[in-house]
């Protein structure tokens, strides 16, 4: 029979949709489409952060950039930029910083974050809040309508001495929140169900983790400040009003969100 001799149709080609890592690259190169050379660069932690790093470095050994100097945010931020040849320096250096690039955890519409999953909060902060300019880089997942309500942690640094003790005050400041915990975080490496040696930041302190069900609501500065009031509280992995713009890659393409 005729039809059957036409076969199938040819199968209409449709371009795969970006994987989530191919996403995070995207939003990494575009953020380094802003750099110019001399200029001073805080360099962030993370798979998404990752990527500038890899795309400073090319476009350094390219001659395409000059004279970037990288504040890093970790040591293993550091590690990395001095691999693929980006030159380093510090805060000390270099007080002011023109341009920090980024990771996050969560985005919520008004660009406040939840960062530190990986651990280096404090660094982050302290550099990205020395910066003129603070660009986040995104895949469209970590975009949330309330810090917290992902179901993930919302990371606090806390000294070692009598972790527990701090613990439990942050613990009692969140009295009450349905479905709230407060854990110290584990190292990994250890995988015997979250008894094993505490994780230990790039500060030598400890991490506690703090789990809401449905999220942080209310007035964002305020649980902030209650946070940091605490003694034995480092610092908290909300970033309150510190990105410039957020640059978020999705499966329709790029959008940024400037403040
Ligand atoms: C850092 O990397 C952190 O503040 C944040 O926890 C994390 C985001 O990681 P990834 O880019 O791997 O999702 O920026």
């Amino acid at each position: 029979p005729i039809l059957a001799s036409l076969g199938s149709p040819p199968a209409v080609e449709r371009p795969a949709a970006p994987a989530q890592d191919d996403l995070k690259r995207i939003a990494a190169h575009r953020a380094v489409e802003l750099l110019e050379s001399g200029m001073v660069v805080g360099l962030g932690t993370g798979s998404t952060a990752a990527h500038a790093l890899d795309r400073i470095g090319e476009l350094l050994r390219r001659g395409v950039l000059r004279d970037i100097v990288g504040i890093p945010t970790s040591k293993k931020t550091e590690a990395h930029a001095a691999a693929v040849g980006i030159p380093l320096s510090d805060l000390h250096a270099h007080p002011i910083v023109d341009i920090s690039i980024d990771g996050a955890d969560e985005v919520d519409p008004s660009l406040n974050l939840v960062k530190g999953r990986g651990g280096s909060l404090l660094r982050e902060k302290m550099i990205e809040g020395a910066s003129r300019r603070f660009v986040v880089i995104v895949d469209e997942s970590k975009m949330v309508p309330c810090l917290g309500g992902s179901g993930l942690a919302v990371p606090v640094e806390v000294i070692p001495f009598c972790w527990g003790h701090t613990l439990g005050r942050l613990r009692s400041l969140f009295d009450g929140e349905p479905g709230f915990d407060a854990k110290l975080r584990r190292a990994a490496s250890t995988g015997d169900g979250g008894k094993g040696e505490p994780f230990v930041t790039d500060n030598r302190n400890y991490i506690v983790d703090l789990f809401f069900d449905n999220g942080i609501h209310g007035d964002l500065d305020l649980i902030s400040d209650k946070i940091l009031r605490i003694t034995g509280v480092v610092e908290h992995g909300m970033f309150l009003g510190m990105a410039s713009s957020v640059i978020i890659a999705g499966k329709d393409g790029v959008t940024v969100l400037d403040k």
